[in-house]
């Protein structure tokens, strides 16, 4: 059982209006209240649930007041943690938060561990484990599509599914069980009708795993690698989506070499953005490491976008290029679109049908909104809306396809005629394997790394 009070500052570091120190544990309206003394005089263990008090924090030992503040309690179990909670509001420079988090600790908390509020949320039951991964997922979204597939897993939407799932094969089990254990009293369940039952189960898992691929993009985003012979304008490109002069641009060949990364968001993914050196043979050594590096990056980008020169033929380098976006998504842009052309889009979609083309000019700035629109189609092409995903995580998807096998394995049981018995073991493994994403049946290692990953504070 958790007997201690856990203290820690809940808001960023560095400079704001107020920031936040925050409390959890059986003795955190009596800590807190060995360092606030409320404006009105009123003691804090009077103070209600769920209301705010103006007062002034002091130090514990002198008796000194400090800092203006503004204490919120929230009593057990209707709060975060499910224990009593005390957030004093200061103001929200590094020095008042340190003094408020340190006047806390000599008061009798103990600093909180990465993530403990949020474990404390789930060993108390307020959330299961999925709901309190997608905190993080909440915490770190850099898209608004991410935030709204975290918001949804936050509000219970995974979990729901995934217990109507486990609960559907658990009456499975039950209905065999009854049977097995009182053969003489219970018949034993018509194998078409579990059959269906299970099948049934099955269905609800892969309507849960077709939205695992959009899950990843919005809470990973994707690598896009801009790559080309040097000198066409792939720095440029870079600068331009990001609206910053951020790479170095020059006429002279060579100039960027190596990888250069930058994040926008497009379509409501996060696109990181690789500029690369020009692919080409070289004798200078810092520039073929650039060449080797670029790729390095192409082979592990999900999308490419490949930028060609169009007031000049076609090079070997360039059909290099080309040849390096097939099989991924790509956008090829027709650049420098201010000079004469040269290049058509048909030389191109006969070398790769695949591709989205745009013309542009990074000088005349035509087409780079063009080649945002281009970006996020080929990066959206086939995904679901944010709000139709369920399933954003790795560790869920392993899970759901564990229990998906076991949950086929059962079923080759009862097509072949084998005993009942061990079509409920299989359910049983299945049922498990579920357990995992709610945090039913999974060990303290595999809690304590989720909640190790965390912030201090949340
Ligand atoms: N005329 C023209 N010049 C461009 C355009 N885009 C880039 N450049 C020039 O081409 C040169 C190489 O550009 P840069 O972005 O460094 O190419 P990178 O080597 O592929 O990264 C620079 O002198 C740029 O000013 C364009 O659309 N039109
Ligand atoms: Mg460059």
């Amino acid at each position: 059982m958790i007997a201690d009070t856990i203290a820690a500052i809940s808001t960023a570091v560095g400079e704001g209006a107020i920031g936040v120190v925050r409390l959890s544990g059986p003795d955190a309206i009596a800590i807190a209240g060995c360092f606030f003394r409320a404006a009105s005089g009123r003691n804090m263990q009077t103070q209600e649930s769920h209301t705010a008090r103006f007062g002034r924090v002091v130090d514990p030992h002198t008796g000194d007041e400090t800092d203006q503040a503004v204490v919120t309690v929230f009593r057990a179990p209707h709060s975060y943690t499910g224990e009593d909670i005390v957030e004093i509001s200061t103001h929200g420079g590094p020095v008042p938060l340190q003094r408020t988090l340190g006047f806390a600790l000599r008061s009798g908390a103990r600093p909180a561990e990465p993530g403990e509020f949020t474990k404390r949320a789930f060993l108390n039951g307020r959330m299961d484990l999925s709901q309190a991964e997608a905190v993080i997922d909440a915490i770190r979204a850099l898209t608004d599509a991410a935030l709204t597939v975290a918001v949804r897993q936050i509000e219970g939407v995974l979990s729901r599914r995934v217990a109507g799932v486990r609960d559907s094969l658990m009456s499975v089990i039950t209905d065999i069980e009854a049977s097995t254990d009182f053969p003489d009293d219970v018949p034993e369940p018509n194998r078409r009708e579990t059959l269906l039952r299970v099948q049934h189960a099955r269905d609800d898992i892969d309507r849960l795993l077709v939205t695992a691929d959009s899950g990843r993009l919005y809470r990973e985003g994707v690598a896009c690698a801009i790559i080309g012979r040097p000198n066409v304008g792939k720095s440029s490109v870079l600068n331009a989506l990001l609206r910053d002069a951020r790479a170095i641009v020059t006429d002279v060949p060579g100039t960027t070499r190596d990888v250069l990364e930058e994040s926008i968001a497009l379509g409501g993914v996060a696109i990181r953005l690789m500029d690369t050196a020009g692919l080409r043979e070289t004798t200078d050594k810092v520039e073929s490491i650039g060449v080797q590096r670029a790729r390095d990056a192409i082979a592990a980008a999900d999308v490419l976008m490949v930028v060609l020169d169009a007031s000049q033929p076609l090079s070997p380098e360039d059909e290099e290029a080309l040849d390096s976006a097939r099989g991924t998504p790509a956008v090829v842009i027709l650049n420098k679109s201010d000079l004469p052309a040269f290049l058509t889009l048909a030389d191109i979609s006969v070398r790769l049908p695949s591709a989205r083309i745009v013309t542009a000019s990074m000088v005349t700035e035509e087409g780079i909104g063009d080649i945002e629109t281009a970006l996020a189609e080929v990066v959206l092409q086939g995904h679901m809306a944010p709000a139709d995903v369920t399933v954003c995580r790795a560790r869920h998807v392993h899970s759901l396809e564990s229990a998906r096998n076991a949950v086929l394995c059962a079923e080759d049981t009862l097509y072949s005629g084998r005993p009942m018995d061990l079509v409920s073991g299989d359910l049983q493994a299945a049922v498990s394997a579920l357990g995992e994403i709610s945090g039913h049946t999974v060990s303290d290692e595999i809690i304590d790394s989720i909640f190790s990953r965390f912030c201090v504070g949340k």
